[in-house]
C-alpha cells in the first residue's frame, strides 16, 4: 500500500515537466512503465527495449523505469494505477478490462482471428476497429492503447487429457477476470474461475483449478507445466497485450515527446513478433525435451477444432446482443477486416 502511495504522489508532484504541444527543449522525464510479466518474460523485454530505444532518441533525456509483475499489486491494480496517473505506460491485458471496457472482451472470442499469427499480427496494427473504434472506448476511461500485440497463439493446460469439447464438463478452468472469457469456457461446459496468475502454480498444483490457457512461452516460463500433464496445441485464440499511456499525460506531453513515444511503439511491432515467436518455439522443444516433468503434447484432430469452433460461435451473438455498446458494430467491422486479411 505504502509503496502504490508513493506512486502515486511522485506521480502527481514528481519532476515531470509536460506542456502540450510544442517543444520539450531538453527537459528531462522520468516516466514509470509496469508489466504484466517478469524479467525473461515477452511484456518485460518489451517495456525494457521500449526504455531503451526513449533513452536514445532523446539524448539521454527521458528514462523510463520498468517494473516487473508482482510488485504493484494484481493486474487489475494496474489497470487503475494506469487510469490514476500513478504509472504513465502499461503492457495490459484486456482479459483484465472486461468489467469495465466492455468492448474490448472482443479478444475473448475463440477461433475469431486466424490459426496464422503473423496475419493475426497484420490485422492487429492496421485494424480501423481495434486501432480507432476500440481505443475509443478505451479513452472513455484514461486508457490509451496505442499498439496492440500477439504474444502468440494460446494452448489448453491441463490435469486430465482435453481433445474435444465435451472433456471440458465441469473442468475447473483458469481465466483471467473479464467476463466473456468465463462465458467462451462456460459454453464448452466447463466450470471457470478467475484469478491472477500469481496465484495459478499453486492453484494447479493443489487442484484448485484443473487446467488454464496461455501462450507456450508464458506456460514454460512460469512452469506450468510441471504441475500441468498435457498441453492441448488448441491455438483457440491469441493472446493479445495493449501499450497503454495515461490518456491526459498522454496528451499533455509536448509534440517531440509524444512523437518519438508513437514512433517507438510503431518500431516495436516488428520486434515484439520476433520476440514471442522466438519464445514461443525455444519453450515448445524444452517442454517437449522435459524428462523431469513429462508434458502429453495433445493436437487436434480437424474433426475436433470444428466442434469447437461450432460449440464457441453462440459467444460471438452474446458478445453483439449482451456485452457491446453499439450493436456489435465493432465486432463487425473487424470481421470484414479479418475476412480481407484472410483472403476469405
Ligand atoms: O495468464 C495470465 O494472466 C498472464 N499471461 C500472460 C501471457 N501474460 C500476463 C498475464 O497476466
Amino acid at each position: 500500500m505504502l509503496f502504490v502511495l508513493s506512486l502515486v504522489l511522485s506521480a502527481c508532484g514528481g519532476n515531470d515537466e509536460s506542456s502540450s504541444g510544442g517543444s520539450s527543449d531538453g527537459k528531462t522525464y522520468n516516466w514509470k512503465f509496469v508489466t504484466e510479466e517478469v524479467k525473461g518474460q515477452v511484456q518485460y523485454e518489451y517495456a525494457q527495449e521500449f526504455a531503451k530505444r526513449m533513452k536514445e532518441k532523446s539524448d539521454g533525456n527521458v528514462n523510463i523505469q520498468v517494473y516487473e509483475f508482482g510488485g504493484l499489486g494484481s493486474e487489475v491494480d494496474q489497470v487503475e494505477q494506469l487510469q490514476n496517473g500513478a504509472v504513465q505506460m502499461a503492457v495490459m491485458s484486456p482479459g483484465f478490462t472486461g468489467n469495465m471496457v466492455k468492448e474490448g472482451q472482443i479478444f475473448a472470442l475463440h477461433f475469431l482471428f486466424p490459426e496464422s499469427v503473423k496475419t493475426t499480427q497484420e490485422i492487429l496494427n492496421t485494424s480501423e476497429a481495434l486501432n480507432t473504434d476500440l481505443r475509443n472506448k478505451y479513452e472513455e476511461h484514461s486508457i490509451t492503447p496505442l499498439s496492440y500485440w500477439t504474444e502468440g497463439a494460446m494452448q489448453w493446460t491441463s490435469s486430465k487429457k482435453i481433445e474435444k469439447p465435451s472433456d471440458f464438463e465441469n473442468f475447473k478452468m483458469r481465466t483471467q477476470t473479464s467476463p466473456l472469457i468465463l462465458r467462451s469456457y462456460k459454453a464448452y461446459g466447463a466450470d471457470p474461475t478467475p484469478m491472477s496468475w500469481s496465484e495459478l502454480y499453486t492453484a494447479l498444483d493443489r487442484g484448485t483449478v484443473e487446467g488454464e490457457e496461455n501462450p507456450i512461452f508464458f506456460i514454460g516460463d512460469a512452469s506450468f507445466n510441471e504441475v500441468q500433464d498435457y498441453m492441448t496445441l488448441s491455438s483457440h485464440n491469441n493472446y493479445v497485450a495493449m501499450t497503454t499511456v495515461n490518456n491526459d499525460w498522454y496528451e499533455s506531453l509536448p509534440d517531440d515527446i509524444r512523437g518519438m513515444v508513437d514512433d517507438t511503439t510503431k518500431e516495436m511491432q516488428d520486434w515484439v513478433f520476433k520476440e514471442q515467436k522466438q519464445q514461443n518455439e525455444d519453450w515448445l522443444k524444452k517442454i517437449k525435451n522435459d524428462k523431469e516433468n513429462p508434458t502429453e503434447i495433445v493436437e487436434l484432430t480437424d474433426e475436433n477444432r470444428e466442434k469447437f469452433k461450432q460449440a464457441a460461435k453462440p459467444v460471438r451473438d452474446y458478445y453483439r446482443s449482451d456485452v457491446s455498446t453499439v450493436d456489435g458494430k465493432i465486432l463487425d467491422k473487424l470481421q470484414k477486416e479479418i475476412d480481407s486479411a484472410s483472403g476469405e
